[in-house]
């Protein structure tokens, strides 16, 4: 699968809050990126315990992935978490998320999908799920807020943006703030 991944920890501490996880089958592909409260080893745990919630039940409905991940890991300090689901069949990509963890579709025109107010594991009140068409060769982008939610790519040369894991290199490289943990994950449609 085309996927490249970038990420780093606050000060380099070997315990990362940023944590992610992805999934193929014959039907679609399933993208996940959570960012534990904080960062350190109480963050790493409470995201690595939500992308273990996820990779256990990849065939329920985004609305229940969410609200049963919330209930799963009540015992943590919580997460940020966007899931992006690509329809593989329709070519759709369908996005949920609470709390800031960004995401964009980017092609001939650039899409950023919101996320709703709350934490995964500390509650929120509503999920709301949007579905967009995805093209041949268009770039999903997952980040956490450890890089802009203003990210912009536009200026990056056409032949990095086929390299998915030299692109997410270059981002991490120039985007990273070095107050918190950063990630990114991106996905190319081939
Ligand atoms: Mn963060």
């Amino acid at each position: 699968m085309n996927i490249g991944t970038a990420t780093r920890s606050f000060y380099n501490d070997p315990h990362c809050g940023d944590q992610y996880g992805w999934w193929e089958n014959d039907e679609r592909i399933t993208l996940c990126l959570a960012d534990g409260l904080g960062h350190g080893i109480e963050a790493e745990k409470a995201a690595k315990a939500a992308i273990d919630y996820i990779s256990r039940n990849l065939c329920e409905p985004l609305p229940q992935i969410f609200s049963r991940c919330d209930k799963a890991i009540r015992h943590t300090r919580g997460v940020a978490m966007s899931i992006a689901i690509i329809d593989k069949n329709n070519s759709t990509l369908t996005h949920g998320g609470i709390g800031n963890v960004s995401v964009m579709v980017k092609g001939r025109k650039k899409t950023k999908l919101s996320s709703d107010w709350g934490i995964i594991g500390g509650g929120y009140r509503k999920l709301h799920t949007n579905t967009v068409d995805l093209a041949h060769d268009d770039l999903v982008l997952m980040w956490t807020d450890g890089i802009s939610e203003h990210l912009d790519i536009s200026g990056y040369e056409e032949f990095l943006c086929r390299n998915v894991q030299k692109l997410a290199n270059r981002i991490l490289e120039d985007h990273a703030k070095v107050t918190d943990d950063a990630t990114i994950v991106i996905y190319q449609k081939r």
